[in-house]
């Protein structure tokens, strides 16, 4: 394929300079601010946070706080109806040498002078580097003992044992958590409907939770710089199709995310030790419908593309508008939402009510049958989802089966298994889609990831216009990478990865792509936040130095 247009490409690489620049202005202080200071942890140069003008000395006023968990609570975990939090990240009852407010709760790891750190053997290189992700330890579980671990898109559920990458913090009442990740890319798409293009695919999202009326009351900011890194026809993908760029229907280009993605409160309250009630209101947010969204999928975390299958799956995860109620035990949950069905328009940086209202609506069932496993099946109708066919409806089913363990020090290892089919209300018959998709990060600096997806799209999705083929298409997609994380010893996390993908489309295909198996390829650099736990049953397991298990900058 001839490259884009000159003009084209220098826009393309200045953006994605800017936003590594950008990127690294924000980051950086962060980092910073990290190393000097080992005592404390707190916002800096997290985006959207305002420091407090004496941070640390308003935290250091504040009377230690009891302990709500009694050493004897902990191992009922489940059966607790009131939120707690949670003391540390092994689920052990706080030890009496582990005070859990502000500079003394680091007694095993006191602040040691630069020059002194070279003369503790039992502090190797990781201690200094993992006091950042070791302020005062605390989370706050929801009702019924379930961690906040399980936290997915909107308000699916994950595996307990999965992962999280994040920054955390207490302030006063409140948890403070930020997620997120970036990719910078090159992308380059092979065949006569390729592409190549510099972009960067990146969220950040800030989490704030605390317990309120008996209950645990969430808020969530959720953002994406794509409008500007990605630019409006998205980044190339072959196969891709949904949403809209200049009015036509984009194909073969995943469409940027909007700036905002979510802006949501989800309340959670127990209404007894085995049930417990929650209201999700979001004026940006995802309805109770699929799989958890890929971007907050730990089988998707090292993997920049979306999958083809995003728009027969769970593409409703940025819905301006939605309600969602639901009832849950420990280990099941069912929901029910409404929300408005149209899918964002090509202004990514507004909110798209405009003569809107909540016209769709859906429900989920969710099964967390153990701490590694999560399963989903939902329906959803869809009133009036693509502005270019209005009088369309789409009636939509998924299912979604998650697993998610940890192992050794820093392994993980996350799979993901989805059906999602679409039907639209004229048709008589469903539009079905698979993925499966795992990411293995070995404990060191190695991941591997893959993803394989057969999706039946038809002509008009693939925009093969009035004289090309007619009919339905069985797509398939696979896709294989691999990121190097080199830098491991700060808050933030920066690995290169390449991904390769190749696609197999039938004959009648073959003459708009030139070939049946078109293929393309993306090289990255990757940030994201360090591991923040190791996971549930780490957690539950046997006991630990207190700190140990976090953090681990540094060390392999
Ligand atoms: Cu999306």
């Amino acid at each position: 394929m001839p490259p884009n247009v000159p003009s084209a490409s220098v826009r393309a690489i200045a953006r994605a300079l800017t936003f590594a620049l950008a990127l690294a202005s924000v980051l950086g202080p962060a980092r910073l601010a990290a190393q000097q200071d080992t005592t404390s942890h707190d916002m800096h140069g997290m985006p959207g946070m305002k420091p407090e003008p004496t941070p640390r000395k308003a935290a250091r006023k504040k009377p230690a706080r009891p302990a709500k968990a009694s050493p004897a609570a902990a191992p009922s975990v489940a059966r607790d109806t009131v939120p707690r939090v949670r003391k540390d990240s092994t689920g052990h009852p706080p030890a009496p040498a582990m005070p859990m407010t502000d500079d003394s709760a680091h007694p095993a790891m006191p602040a040691v002078p630069d020059s002194a750190r070279a003369a503790v053997p039992a502090m190797p290189d990781s201690a200094p580097a993992a006091m950042p992700g070791m302020a005062p330890m605390q989370m706050i579980d929801g009702p019924l003992g379930i961690p906040m671990e399980r936290t997915g898109s909107g308000t699916s559920w994950l595996p307990d044992d999965s992962p999280m990458h994040a920054e955390h913090v207490m302030r006063g009442p409140w948890e403070l958590m930020l997620h997120g990740v970036a990719f910078a890319m090159y992308d380059k798409q092979g065949s006569r409907r390729g592409d190549e293009q510099f972009s960067s695919v990146n969220w950040g999202m800030l989490m704030a939770t605390r317990n309120a009326g008996g209950g645990r009351l969430q808020l969530r900011g959720m953002v994406s710089a794509e409008p500007w890194t990605v630019g409006g026809q998205g980044y190339p993908l072959l196969l891709q199709t949904g949403e809209t760029y200049r009015g036509r229907p984009l194909h073969d280009r995943q469409h940027p995310h909007d700036l905002f993605m979510e802006i949501a409160g989800l309340y959670e309250h127990a209404v007894s030790d085995r049930v417990a009630l929650s209201l999700y209101v979001a004026p940006v947010g995802e309805p109770a419908i699929g799989p958890v969204a890929f971007p907050h999928r730990p089988s998707a975390m090292n993997d920049p593309m979306a999958p083809i299958s995003h728009h027969w799956q769970d593409a409703t995860h940025i819905t301006f508008g939605v309600v969602t109620a639901g009832i849950f035990t420990h280990s099941v949950r069912l929901e029910g939402s409404i929300f408005n069905g149209r899918e964002p328009d090509e202004n990514r940086t507004n909110f798209d009510y405009r003569g809107r209202s909540l016209d769709s609506y859906s429900g989920r069932l969710a099964w967390n049958p153990s701490s590694r496993w999560s399963a989903s099946a939902g329906y959803a109708y869809l009133r009036s989802p693509e502005p270019a066919a209005p009088d369309e409806a789409v009636h939509r089913i998924s299912g979604s089966i998650m697993n998610g363990r940890t192992f050794g020090e820093h392994g993980e290892l996350a799979t993901t298994l989805v059906f999602g089919a679409n039907r639209h209300a004229d048709a008589a018959h469903l539009e079905p889609s698979y993925l499966l998709e795992s990411n293995l990060e070995f404990g060191g600096a190695h991941s591997i990831f893959g993803r394989a997806e057969h999706v039946r799209k038809g002509a008009e999705d693939l925009v093969l216009g009035a004289g090309g083929p007619a009919g339905e298409f069985s797509l398939t997609s696979l896709v294989a990478g691999y990121v190097y994380e080199f830098d491991r010893a700060g808050a933030v996390r920066t690995g290169i990865g390449a991904r390769a993908s190749v696609d197999l489309i039938p004959a009648a295909l073959e003459p708009v792509y030139g070939t049946r198996a078109p293929g393309g390829f993306a090289i990255y650099i990757r940030f994201r936040p360090q591991r923040m736990s190791e996971g549930h049953d780490k957690r539950m397991g046997a006991p630990k130095t207190p700190g140990a298990h976090r953090g681990h900058a540094g060390h392999e």
